[in-house]
């Protein structure tokens, strides 16, 4: 399997961190590339016409795009019980959750990023992170037994999710307000397979 990847994408890194909990890791050719929604790469759009990472090409040839998709497939590939049968529907709710987090956060970086000057739009980021706080009051307040219990892709999610509030938007300060949540990350991003994908830069 190929798995096309760009070093600090959060997406990515649940793909990255769920391949090494699943032992599938030495079975994945990663290759890295630059990406850019203004600029996609050509060889990335051949295989998911949203240009988007991650993408995963199959061994048989098929290409499965997005992380979501990835991460199943991954987990049934292996058998590892990342979305077990008893609570799939927290399951995929928590990670729903934690992609939500993501798209907020990603979507203020690119504000940023590419609407800089008179296009820079600062209620819109602002909208952008009352999502991100809901949705940290909510783990907070109703997700933390599920967050303690045994490991599964919607923790990985959270976890990759909480990793990027830490890379671009730490100044927010995530922790304040979610103590409990706070602890169980420590915890969480000690995991090695948390500390072998760490984002840089
Ligand atoms: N829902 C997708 C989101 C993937 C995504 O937005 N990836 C970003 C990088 S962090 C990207 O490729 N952006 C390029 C674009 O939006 O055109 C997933 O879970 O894989």
């Amino acid at each position: 399997m190929k798995l096309y990847k760009l070093s600090p994408s959060p997406y990515v890194r649940k793909v990255h961190v769920t391949l090494i909990e699943t032992g599938l890791i030495d079975q994945v050719e990663l290759i890295s590339g630059a990406n850019s929604p203004l600029d996609p790469d050509p060889a990335l759009t051949a295989l998911n016409p949203l240009g988007k990472i991650p993408a995963l090409v199959r061994d048989d040839g098929g290409t499965l795009y997005d992380s979501r998709v990835i991460c199943r497939y991954l987990d049934h590939v292996a058998g590892a019980g990342l979305y077990p049968e008893t609570r799939v529907w927290d399951v995929l709710t928590l990670e729903a959750t934690a992609d939500g987090m993501l798209d907020a956060a990603l979507a203020m970086t690119y504000e940023a990023r590419f609407r800089e000057g008179e296009k820079f739009w600062p209620e819109w980021v602002e909208a952008q992170w009352v999502k991100i706080a809901r949705a940290l009051a909510a783990l907070e307040g109703r997700w933390m037994s599920h967050l303690a219990g045994p490991l599964d892709a919607g923790q990985i999610a959270v976890g990759c999710a909480l990793g990027y509030l830490d890379l671009r938007h730490d100044a927010r300060g995530w922790r304040n307000g979610h103590p409990s949540l706070a602890r169980w990350y420590e915890g969480f991003a000690a995991r090695p397979s948390m500390q072998e994908t760490v984002p840089k830069g």
